[in-house]
């Protein structure tokens, strides 16, 4: 299949580039803007790969959008790129507006033009995979049951409206013209590449360098984990079989309060980086309470259980053997860190830890 993807230089994009070239045959034009969150070090593996062309520019600009569709004719687009962290939405929610709401408008009706010009049967096998999040479905009780492909929508950031809004867009579109969309709906996902403003690569960060190891509140708000890889591998399975107007849900049924995410990294890097910065004597030393994110949602949860059941999806990391896969990753690949907190803040390095 010919992909148009987009954001494939960001942390779960660069992972489905992977997921995709070594396994099927497809051809991809990944479209990424290069925001502080995309990285061509990402695409390292990917460099020399002629199955695979890189183009840096915004999913807003329609002309782009008409020439790539125009010249590429994508069999399929699968859509992740975005603005995608929290407390940025928080700080300043303009961005989020733009490229989750508008930049997905623009591109559902770039790919709408392009389905309309098909062959009755490539529009049957048209693909539009829109990869959004469980975030959508807002602040999950206590002892509730998880989140299933029938709760409603409540989403409480920023961030959160905006890919609930682009949801509906992307439905609207499938409903109304015909589009055959696809949505998935995944939980927290962690792995290589991750950018470290979010929880686990940010505290391994912070760690490695002897930092404190911020915990909102009272850190037990609880997550489900998700490996990256088996995310991607759960997205090639929605594409290559879901059926057209479905969503599904993703997670690995890992839900971990955060506090208890960082006691078992810290613990993890006492096996894994025994070295310590000056003045450590053990990494749980570092954790620190610090003011909590306006509007915090306590839990997410997801059933996974029609992705697992009508396409056979399963996760292959546990929560334990993902996290240290990923503590290993990023101690082995320190050229990356460096390379990445370079564009970003270059007054911030990674300490010696392993
Ligand atoms: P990320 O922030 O690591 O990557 C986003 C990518 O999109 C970056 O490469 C960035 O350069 C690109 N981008 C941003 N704005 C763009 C624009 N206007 N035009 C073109 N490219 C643009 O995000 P991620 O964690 O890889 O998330 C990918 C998708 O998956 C997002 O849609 C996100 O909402 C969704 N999601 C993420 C998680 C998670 O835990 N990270 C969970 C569920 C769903
Ligand atoms: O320094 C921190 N300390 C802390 O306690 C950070 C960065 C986070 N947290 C808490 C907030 C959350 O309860 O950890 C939890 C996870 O935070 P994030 O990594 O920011 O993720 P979250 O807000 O849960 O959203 C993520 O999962 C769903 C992704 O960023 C989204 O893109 C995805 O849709």
């Amino acid at each position: 299949m010919r992909i148009l993807l987009t954001g494939g230089a960001g942390f779960i994009g660069s992972a489905l580039v992977l997921q995709l070239i070594r396994h099927g045959g497809h051809a991809l034009l990944n479209l990424d803007k290069l925001t502080y969150a995309g990285h061509l070090a990402s695409l390292r593996e990917v460099a020399d790969e002629p199955r695979h062309r890189f183009v840096r520019g915004d999913i807003g600009d329609a002309a782009l959008l008409a020439r790539l569709f125009a010249e590429f004719r994508p069999q399929a687009v699968v859509h992740l790129a975005a603005e995608s962290h929290v407390d940025r939405s928080i700080d300043g929610p303009a961005a989020f507006i733009q490229t989750n709401l508008v930049g997905t408008f623009t591109l559902l009706e770039a790919a709408r033009e392009h389905w309309r010009g098909l062959s009755a049967a490539e529009q049957a096998a048209f693909r539009f995979l829109h990869v959004s999040t469980d975030e959508v479905f807002g602040d999950l009780a206590p002892g509730a049951p998880p989140f299933d492909e029938g709760t409603p929508y409540a989403p409480s950031s920023p961030y959160a409206a905006s890919k609930a809004g682009a949801d509906h867009l992307v439905r609207a579109w499938g409903r109304t013209y015909g589009l055959p969309v696809l949505l998935g709906n995944c939980s927290n996902n962690y792995g290589p590449r991750q950018f470290p403003e979010k929880l686990i690569p940010r505290l391994l960060f912070n760690a490695l360098a002897g930092r404190p190891l911020p915990l909102y509140g009272d850190g037990l708000q609880v997550r489900d984990w998700l490996y990256v890889e088996d995310h991607a591998r759960a997205l090639q399975l929605i594409l290559e079989r879901g059926a057209p107007g479905q969503s599904y849900l993703v997670g690995g049924q890992n839900e971990r309060s955060n506090r208890a995410v960082a006691e078992t990294l810290c613990d993890l890097l006492e096996e894994l980086a025994p070295h310590k910065p000056a003045g450590v004597q053990h990494y749980r030393q570092l954790l620190q309470s610090v003011p909590d994110r306006p509007g915090h949602d306590r839990r997410y949860a997801v059933n996974p259980g029609k992705l697992m059941g009508e396409l056979g999806w399963a996760p292959q990391e546990s929560f334990d053997s993902g996290l240290r896969r990923t503590v290993q990753w990023y101690l082995q690949h320190r050229d990356w860190c460096s390379e990445v907190l370079a564009d970003h803040d270059p007054a911030q390095r990674l300490g010696s830890g392993a």
